[in-house]
């Protein structure tokens, strides 16, 4: 197992030596159009990475999604101290060879975890001493790789804090500052059902102002301001061919709805279109809202803003894994208490990259607080 992940070396002028330089195409990066962007609530990167970029991205995920398998596999989590921790351990039926084999290969399968297993590992980290986190020759970083990426694979760190071609892209999208809200692998296996309809909140909801139904009455023009951006990157491609495809409602954001983000979310397109969709129009036209749905070749991208509601198509059987990482920026929050770093990466992560030196001053500008301290 490669350790670069751990000391990322540099080359002379500054890059990291994991970097692609030549990652997207600038002519697709450069067609982004602003008011289409703020009107419809999506953009679509088609084909936007190069094929070098494209193939490092999928090598990366690959990389990952083996390296979450074998944490899951190799560790010991009946001798774990999940109780001096706070925590419920998992049942002991859930952690034995055979069902942890069925938590393997693709994202959202890690059934066997406790409660609240995730949070603490994003807070505190699942650290020695004691037994914790087996990894196959090289550091762990306290959190599963499907959750934390970034801190396991220096491509992908690269790409998702630092790149001068991604910046450029969540530039387009946010202008001068955007920090990072979450960064997450979403890897669809044959069989995977994917997402039923729902949207997402601003940070942790305080601005919202329609509960996760909503009543429509906070339909706009006007682009809210204060947004959590998710762009998706499928290195393989989204088909609907395939499945695992990614639908959305042009314009439905505007409702500033964040629909179901915390509750059940069993609605399928007729459900939508019965339910939710009925008589909502868009702001803009005036006309009845649709589902539109993508259809993406390899290295594509799609971004959107929270409120917009999407839904993932059941991935077929017989298909190749849906490869997929998820990185959702943020505008900072004037509001927000002062802090050091951003809350979308592990404190203990970043508070030790940073003491060691090896934080670059672009993933420093990205990876501080909403209103930094000094
Ligand atoms: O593409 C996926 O698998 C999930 C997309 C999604 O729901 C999200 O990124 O919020
Ligand atoms: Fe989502």
């Amino acid at each position: 197992m490669d350790t670069s992940s751990i000391h990322s070396s540099r080359t002379d002028n500054g890059a990291p030596a994991s970097r692609v330089h030549d990652l997207l195409r600038p002519e697709v990066l450069q067609a982004f159009d602003r008011t289409f962007f703020e009107r419809e609530g999506y953009w679509v990167w088609e084909g936007i990475l190069t094929d070098a970029g494209r193939k490092r991205w999928t090598e990366s995920l690959q990389k990952l999604q083996q390296m979450n398998d074998e944490i899951v596999m190799d560790t010991d989590w009946a001798a774990i101290d999940f109780a001096g921790r706070g925590l419920q351990p998992p049942l002991p039926e859930q952690i034995t060879p055979e069902f942890l084999a069925t938590c393997c290969g693709g994202s959202e399968q890690m059934r066997f975890m406790p409660r609240g297993l995730f949070g603490y590992m994003r807070e505190h980290g699942l650290f020695g001493p004691g037994p914790a986190l087996v990894t196959r020759g090289y550091e762990s970083q306290g959190v599963m790789p499907e959750h934390f990426s970034i801190g396991y694979d220096d491509f992908i760190r690269d790409v998702a804090t630092a790149h001068p071609q991604m910046m450029e892209l969540f530039t387009k999208l946010f202008g001068d500052r955007f920090i990072l809200d979450h960064c997450n692998m979403l890897n669809r296996t044959p069989g995977s059902i994917g997402r039923r309809w729902h949207a997402h909140q601003y940070r942790q909801g305080q601005y919202e102002v329609e509960d996760p139904i909503g009543t429509g009455h906070a339909l706009t023009t006007e682009y809210l301001q204060r947004q959590c951006i998710r762009t998706l990157c499928y290195p393989e491609g989204a088909t609907i061919e395939e499945g695992g495809e990614l639908g959305v409602i042009p314009g439905a954001h505007l409702y500033r709805i964040p629909y179901k983000w915390n509750t059940e979310r069993p609605d399928d397109d007729a459900a939508m279109k019965a339910g939710w969709l009925k008589g909502k129009i868009h702001a803009f036209t005036g006309k009845p809202l649709e589902m539109a749905r993508f259809s993406l070749p390899p290295g594509s991208m799609v971004s959107f803003p929270h409120h917009m509601p999407h839904h993932v198509g059941h991935r077929k059987p017989g298909t190749p894994t849906r490869w997929g990482l998820l990185i959702a920026y943020r505008t900072p929050d004037p509001d927000a208490s002062s802090a050091k770093w951003t809350n979308g990466i592990p404190a203990h992560w970043v508070e030790r990259a940073a003491a060691e030196g090896r934080l670059s001053s672009a993933a420093r500008r990205v990876l501080e607080a909403d209103n930094p301290l000094d």
